[in-house]
């Protein structure tokens, strides 16, 4: 999963990519890749001891604004959301800083759209559905309404999906406050939230501090501030929850492994995740909830109590799903 975190300059980007890196010597111009911490991944660990374990990551990219030039678009084309820093610690205009972040999306999807539409005019009647719904979605972003609320059928979206427009991704808004900055933050969570976007407030800069500090020590700071967990942590857990991701699992003493999936996925796209051959020969996803492999970490006795389930392609894979498929090619 890749996130391009934009918002206007000094903002505080670079201070949360760092913090996000843990540490202030991060090179910013970089892809920051980060692990998602998963205790179910750390307890299988612990049981196998594999050869290699992996757990799921989430990129991140420092895109500076504005994001128009082609290698800051680029990015925000690949990533799978956007999220906006908003500087909430010297106090600009919150709401401002926020529509300004919405302007440069959607300026930049409707200067893709107008150049489709102006080649698809020349072209065969065929291509005229996509030209209408083009037309549709430029027209609401006339009225500044960005794409992510624009209601689109799955058919849509597939025709949209290869312009990768920026304001139809998912959108998180992270505040980066400074300590009381939280009063702040009410009406432009509103705001936000009639957008369509999640809304996330953190202390960058006390978090980068943060990273400096034994780890032991860490906690104790953290609810001295008011926060249940690091911003590391609160990002990555808002960024599963907006792509509505998540992970199933597979081991053995050679890998243990979280893949993270969109919600509802069935047992063959799982499969096809792991490997295109899996989804080919398919033949049964064997299932084991995480929880009872926690609780029985053995599986001839899971086996005895029915633990262990044997499902077919449409099965829907939960969260923690143990998976083992049994595949021909
Ligand atoms: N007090 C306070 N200062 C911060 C915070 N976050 C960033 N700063 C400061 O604000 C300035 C700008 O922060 P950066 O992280 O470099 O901002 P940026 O968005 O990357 O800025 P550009 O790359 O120049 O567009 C730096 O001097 C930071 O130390 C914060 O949470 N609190
Ligand atoms: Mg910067």
């Amino acid at each position: 999963m890749k996130i391009a975190l934009t918002g206007q300059p000094g903002s505080g980007r670079s201070t949360l990519y760092k913090a996000l890196s843990g540490s202030s010597n991060a090179d910013t111009s970089k892809p920051l890749t980060v692990l998602v911490p998963d205790e179910r991944i750390d307890f299988l660990k612990e049981h196998w001891n594999p050869k290699s374990v992996v757990n799921a990551t989430v990129t991140f990219f420092d895109v500076p604004s504005p994001c128009f030039n082609p290698k800051n678009m680029g990015r925000i084309k690949e990533s799978n959301a956007v999220a906006y820093v908003l500087d909430n610690y010297a106090l600009g205009n919150l709401e401002e800083t926020f529509l300004q972040n919405e302007s440069e999306l959607m300026i930049s999807d409707f200067a893709i759209m107008e150049k489709r539409v102006a080649r698809l005019t020349k072209e065969s009647k065929a291509k005229q559905a996509e030209a209408q719904l083009l037309l549709r979605c430029m027209d609401s972003i006339e009225n500044e309404i960005p794409l992510r609320l624009v209601n689109l059928t799955e058919q849509e979206l597939d025709i949209l999906s290869p312009f990768s427009l920026a304001s139809l991704k998912p959108l998180l808004v992270i505040s980066n406050r400074s300590g009381e900055g939280i009063s702040e933050e009410k009406s432009v969570t509103e705001l936000v939230k009639k957008h369509g976007g999640a809304f996330l407030g953190i202390d960058s800069g006390f978090e980068l501090e943060l990273c400096d500090f034994p780890e032991e020590e860490r906690a104790e700071f953290l609810e001295s501030m008011g926060f249940a967990a690091a911003g590391k942590a609160r990002v990555l857990t808002a960024a599963y929850a907006l792509l509505d991701l998540v992970s199933f699992l597979t081991m053995g003493k050679d890998e243990v492994r979280a893949w993270p999936i969109k919600r509802g996925s069935s047992a063959l796209i799982a499969a096809g995740t792991i490997h295109s051959d899996l989804a080919r020969g398919f033949i049964r996803a064997q299932v084991t909830p995480y929880n009872s492999f926690h609780n029985t970490p053995s599986e001839v006795e899971l086996r005895k109590t029915g633990s262990v389930g044997l499902q077919g392609k449409e099965y829907v894979v939960q969260d923690g799903d143990i998976l083992e498929i049994k595949f021909s090619v």
